[in-house]
């Protein structure tokens, strides 16, 4: 039986030297040391034997048992290593490379001026309303004088809503910001500055008009507001927003809605404002972006305002003619702000 002992330990060595994964080990282990397994089955006769030789059987079959249970734990540390450097190398990672980022997108160049128009008049006291885009013709058109025969009420300017007339007359996809004149004036009391920036639409498209586009209008009333409130605004805001060598112009013009009106024009960044016709740009020095004046002072009735008492100024420019001629901007076609085309609005 001690041989037989002997030759079980030998065998289990030369197994276990074979075995490379736990699965086989504990397989191993339960066939040699198992409740049936080959150890047990070798001594179930040992009761039988005289006392002196089951003592020297039980002693060496305890370290037959010992010797497997040794091997065995040394096996199962050599497989643990193994598998966790295979695992350390499939999971391996560089951690001074560089990562991976996500883009990271911003606004379009249109609502980046917005916010900067925003701020600029919101430094000089001008607080932002917002006017709805949708409005009825009365706050479009009649409530700021114009007559029911003007152009721009005909249906080839503007968008009108397939619905039936209310009071307040047809719904209207505003054609200018200007609908925030009298809205604004129902509700606050002068002294008014306020700043409203909304999408206008209007049935026009070539390279310098876009159906839909934005427009900010300012309007300031108060007692005595002159002419010169409204140069002095204008001026702070090219100057803020084009830079300090940019000058504007009032050019007279005609609007319903405002006495005397103008035309505002910005010294060309091209030329400098060169008004020999030299420039290929504006040809004469100056650059048209909106237009400006008086409060009519029907308007300022239809706002609730006495105009013997209350004089104003307002202004509606658009937006993206304004982007359009920042220094360096340098854009030819309006169009291209909403092609969707990522090559153009990254640059921004
Ligand atoms: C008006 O819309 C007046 N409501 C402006 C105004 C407000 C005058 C307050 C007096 C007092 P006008 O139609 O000129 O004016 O448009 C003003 C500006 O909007 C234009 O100078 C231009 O910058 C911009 N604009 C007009 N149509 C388009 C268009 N289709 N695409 C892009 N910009 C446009």
């Amino acid at each position: 039986m001690k041989k037989d002992l002997e030759k079980l330990k030998q065998e289990f060595e030369e197994l276990i030297h074979k075995v490379t994964d736990r699965d086989n080990l504990e397989n191993l282990k339960t066939e040699f040391l198992g409740r049936k397994g080959k150890l047990k089955n070798l001594l179930q006769h040992v009761a039988t034997l005289a006392d002196e030789e089951r003592k020297v059987v039980g002693k060496i079959a305890n370290e037959v048992k010992e010797a497997i249970e040794v091997a065995y734990g040394n096996k199962e540390q050599e497989i643990v290593g193994s598998e966790s450097s295979v695992h350390a190398q499939r999971e391996w990672i560089d951690i001074t490379e560089p990562g991976h980022f996500n883009e990271e997108g911003h606004l379009h160049p249109t609502s980046q001026a917005i916010a900067e128009i925003s701020d600029i008049f919101g430094r000089i006291g001008f607080s932002a309303v917002r006017a709805p885009e949708i409005d009825w013709d009365y706050y479009v058109f009649e409530s700021l004088n114009m007559p029911k025969d003007h152009p721009a009420r005909d249906d080839w300017e503007t968008f009108f809503m397939d619905i039936p007339e209310a009071k307040k007359g047809k719904l209207v996809l505003t054609p200018h910001t200007s609908n925030s004149q009298v809205r604004h004036m129902e509700e606050v009391k002068p002294p008014i500055r306020m700043i409203n920036i909304n999408r206008t639409y209007r049935r026009q498209i070539d390279i310098t008009h876009i159906p839909m586009f934005h427009q900010f209008e300012g309007l300031m009333i108060d007692k005595d507001i002159s002419v010169t409130h409204l140069k002095g605004v204008l001026d702070y805001f090219a100057k803020a927003f084009f830079g300090p060598n940019r000058k504007t112009r009032l050019r007279p013009h005609h609007f319903r809605f405002t006495e005397p009106s103008f035309e505002v024009d910005i010294s060309c960044e091209v030329c400098g404002g060169d008004d020999s016709g030299a420039c290929r740009l504006c040809k004469g020095g100056w650059v048209e972006l909106g237009g400006a004046g008086m409060v009519h002072p029907n308007v300022l009735k239809a706002g609730g305002l006495d105009p013997n008492v209350y004089s104003g100024f307002a202004f509606g420019w658009g937006v993206e003619r304004t982007f359009m001629m920042r220094e360096g901007i340098k854009i030819d076609d309006l169009r291209i702000l909403y092609k969707n085309d990522l090559r153009f609005v990254k640059q921004f």
